[in-house]
């Protein structure tokens, strides 16, 4: 179980990981060797595939195809069920406990088990809170979920903390891909507070000073997609 251990291994040293989310609905096969090689170069810990809406297989082709070109690890980060390939690392098993939709808190998860009990893949319950962002997302529009909103931190960092309690192990707090503001600091640093497992932030963060703002809040890992998709030069901002 290397990934999630690994994981736990930067949260206690308070080194900070970063991952890079790559959409199999926007990658296309044949680019994958030249974007892998500049994340190759970059601080980048981890490769996180998924997307809200991807084509049956294509998340299974390209996770192979990606695993030729590198040695970080590839996680799933399943937008749904369709999603699930063998061939990663490790895949977040992700409970959207701040909506509630019993779909996206169980009803996929039962879907998924015929995929999942025969396979090698580590599985890493996560608890994925989508923080509102000023405007609608993807995550919204497929689960039909609300996001919490921003100035209800509380209510945030107690959301986390029951995903903690329910023994999820990792929290992903999601402000959206490509929103227009990522998840403030004063939210990571509240769930940083309460809750004592790695924190994931996503969404949004198009910038080194973004990003550091993130870790510096309480971030373990910060996931990077839209950014890298408009500009690959923002690899060259991030070299190792
Ligand atoms: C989305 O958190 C990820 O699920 C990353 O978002 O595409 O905005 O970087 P961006």
């Amino acid at each position: 179980k290397a990934v999630y251990k690994n994981i736990t291994q930067s949260f206690s040293n308070n080194e900070k990981l970063l991952a890079v989310l790559i959409d199999p609905d926007k990658m296309d096969l044949s680019h994958v060797p030249g974007f892998i090689k500049k994340a190759n170069l970059s601080i980048a810990t981890h490769i996180f595939v998924g997307g809200s809406e991807v084509e049956e297989q294509l998340t299974d082709k390209l996770v192979q195809e990606i695993k030729k070109h590198t040695k970080l690890p590839i996680v799933l980060f399943p937008g749904d069920v369709s999603q699930i390939t063998n061939h990663a690392d490790a895949i977040l098993f992700l409970s959207l406990i701040s909506g509630r939709n019993p779909d996206y808190l169980i009803g996929k998860h039962v879907q998924a088990v015929s995929k999942l009990k025969n396979s090698t893949m580590e599985i890493i319950p996560t608890g994925y809170l989508l923080i509102e962002n000023g405007k609608q997302t993807g995550v919204q529009r497929v689960t039909e979920t609300k996001p919490l909103q921003n100035e209800n931190i509380q209510l945030i960092a107690d959301t986390a903390k029951a995903g903690e309690l329910l023994g999820m192990k990792l929290i992903y707090l999601e402000a959206g891909s490509g929103a227009l503001k990522p998840v403030s600091s004063e939210i990571i640093n509240a769930v940083k507070t309460d809750v004592n497992l790695p924190i994931i932030v996503g969404g949004g963060i198009r910038s080194v000073k973004q990003m550091k703002q993130a870790y510096q809040a309480g971030a373990d890992m910060v996931v990077i997609g839209t950014a890298f998709e408009d500009d690959e030069t923002f690899f060259q901002e991030l070299q190792n």
